[in-house]
């Protein structure tokens, strides 16, 4: 069902408190770079506003959302992070390949964040069209690269009481 409403997330501007100091990694995925490429910028601009020094972000590009799980395992395995986000965009085709690929990320990102103890955020949009997820990278539904910045620096701060 398609809903008339704007935005059905939570987010609506700062949620958080300031993460200075805090290490974050993004793993981003170049399957539809045009949409993962303004995922990035709005988490970018997200992790900036909450005071998170450009030297504690480190950026990993894979080449499909399918390799993210293991994108983020590397980094993980290879930075101290707080937490990492995952970001990618997997549209409706003609075959299963989406259904596919969105379960496997969406689990390998679960199974990563609880078995490494680090905070693994699934930023990947899943959507029947390319205009959808447009409109979730900086569109009319907001950006969902925002969104997952915010939630990692959510996770982090939990993970510091
Ligand atoms: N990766 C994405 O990030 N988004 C997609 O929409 C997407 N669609 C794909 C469709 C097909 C038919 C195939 C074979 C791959 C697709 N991939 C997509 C790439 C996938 O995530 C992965 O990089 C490759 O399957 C290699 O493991």
């Amino acid at each position: 069902m398609t809903s008339k409403k704007k935005n059905l997330s939570f987010f609506e501007g700062k949620t958080a408190s300031d993460a200075k100091g805090k290490r974050f990694g993004i793993v981003v995925a170049d399957w539809n770079k045009e949409i993962t490429d303004s995922l990035l910028e709005g988490a970018l601009y997200r992790f900036k506003e909450y005071q998170v020094d450009k030297n504690d972000i480190i950026t990993y590009r894979v080449p499909g959302s399918f390799e993210l799980p293991q994108g983020a395992g590397i980094l993980i395995e290879q930075e101290e992070v707080d937490g990492v986000i995952c970001l990618g965009c997997i549209i409706q085709g003609e075959t299963r390949h989406f259904e596919f690929i969105a379960q496997a990320v969406a689990q390998g990102c679960m199974k990563l964040g609880l078995e490494s103890g680090i905070p693994v955020i699934f930023g990947v949009l899943t959507t029947d069209t390319y205009d959808q997820a447009l409109q979730r990278a900086g569109g009319k539904h907001g950006n969902k690269g925002e969104e997952a910045a915010v939630t990692a620096i959510q996770m982090a701060a939990l993970r510091s009481v």
